[in-house]
């Protein structure tokens, strides 16, 4: 078989960008070591980007995103037992978030997808992109026991952190950042209407929550947690009182609590790989930088990333132009960093780290003091937090 671009992953990196390769003509065909139902049952990410909403428009998946998201306006830190709204659409001259589940994304894609009949591989073993920096690009995988080959002009890795693109690099051609968190997110998932009709990051002495949502019936919560926490040690009551103890009183009071019917633990990581582009390989999203959740960033870089790429790659086919692709790691890279300091700087802000000095904390706790009593610090969170520009 071959096709123009292979890509390695049907997450939204892949996703994204084989609809709007598609959209241009550009044959693709994606490839996932996991089952189309595993991928619909990872819950993830929650708020998007106007950019990645624009993008999602452009992937022909705007509609149910627009009817069913929440556009959001603003949203609340929480301390010392109060409140404090950072009013995005004011402090960014219009611009909000919308809330709409990462899964509900997944689904809207896979769904365009299989609709437009654009070849869809899943549960690919042992996929291995090859040749990538000689003259034949091609990726290997095997299914059903027979091991196939796909010829291709390029390569997108768009799977995700522990995937076997970044993995296929030389050691000596690539080079990795990283910072491990002392310290999790332990989240559910429950059928009850959201604490507030906007998120609330809480830093409180017993450490971080966020109240999140999915919609105006179903909440997505998280605490901080230590690394070796088991889920088993956390049933719902314990989770609902640890989150009320971490929340202004007037919140607690008002949470809707109910059995939660997803609960999971994730590491936090800042994470980056340099350069992104391995001749006929390029390196998207998760596969190539990892944040902490607590910037709301890492869908949405993947979103930048794709939007790049593919310009990049369009370019190349239309134009006959290698300036896009030439560009791209460098590119991709500054916004990147940029998104990567803002989630080192929330969750430093906001989470309690093991064996922090009382110099830290009252650090900490003057940040906190600064942000709410100076409209240029808010302006800077809320330009990070909006996105900033492609
Ligand atoms: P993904 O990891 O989503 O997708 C990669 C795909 O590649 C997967 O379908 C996988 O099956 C496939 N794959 C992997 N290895 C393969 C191989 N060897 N061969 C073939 N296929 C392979 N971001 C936020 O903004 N907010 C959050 O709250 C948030 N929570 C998260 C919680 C968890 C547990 C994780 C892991 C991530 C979270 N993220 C969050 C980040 C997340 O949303 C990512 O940024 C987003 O999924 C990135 O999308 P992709 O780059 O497509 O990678
Ligand atoms: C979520 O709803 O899952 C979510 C929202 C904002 C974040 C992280 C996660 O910063």
């Amino acid at each position: 078989m071959r096709v123009q671009v292979v890509i390695i992953g049907s997450g939204p990196s892949g996703l994204l960008l084989g609809q709007l390769l598609g959209k241009a003509g550009i044959d693709t065909v994606i490839l996932d070591r996991s089952s189309r139902a595993h991928i619909l049952s990872r819950v993830r990410a929650g708020v998007l980007e106007e950019g990645t909403v624009h993008l999602a428009d452009a992937a022909g998946v705007g509609a149910r995103l627009k009817a069913e998201g929440l556009p959001h306006d603003g949203f609340s830190l929480a301390f010392d037992g109060r409140d404090h709204r950072i009013d995005l659409l004011d402090l960014t001259q219009g611009k909000r978030v919308m809330v709409y589940g990462q899964t509900e994304l997944t689904r809207d894609l896979i769904e365009a997808r299989e609709a437009e009949s654009r070849l869809m591989i899943y549960e690919a073993t042992n996929v291995m992109p090859q040749g990538f920096d000689s003259g034949t690009p091609h990726v290997t995988y095997e299914k059903d026991g027979v091991t196939h080959r796909i010829d291709c002009d390029f390569i997108a890795g768009c799977d995700g952190f522990h995937g076997a693109s970044r993995k296929a690099v030389p050691d000596d051609a690539i080079r990795t950042f990283e910072k491990v968190y002392p310290f999790g997110w332990l989240g559910i998932l429950a059928e009850v209407p959201p604490v507030d009709h906007e998120l609330i990051y809480a830093n409180h002495p017993r450490g971080f929550a966020l109240c999140s949502m999915r919609s105006l019936t179903r909440s997505r919560y998280y605490i901080q947690c230590a690394l070796d926490e088991q889920i088993e040690a956390w049933s719902d009551d314990r989770f609902w009182d640890e989150l009320r103890r971490r929340l202004p009183a007037h919140h607690a009071e008002a949470m809707v609590t109910g059995p939660s019917f997803e609960k999971s633990i994730a590491p936090l990581r800042s994470f980056v790989a340099e350069p992104m582009r391995f001749g006929r390989l390029f390196l998207v999203g998760d596969a190539a930088h990892i944040v902490p959740p607590t910037g709301a960033k890492g869908l949405n870089l993947a979103a930048s990333d794709v939007h790049y790429l593919a310009s990049g790659l369009i370019e190349h086919y239309e134009d006959r132009s290698n300036a896009g692709i030439d560009g791209y790691s460098h590119k991709a890279l500054a916004r990147v960093w940029k998104a990567v300091r803002f989630s080192w700087w929330m969750t430093s802000m906001l989470h309690r780290f093991p064996g922090t000095g009382a110099f830290d904390q009252k650090i900490q706790e003057a940040e906190l003091d600064y942000l709410t009593h100076s409209r240029a610090a808010e302006t800077v969170l809320a330009e990070n937090y909006v996105g900033l520009p492609y």
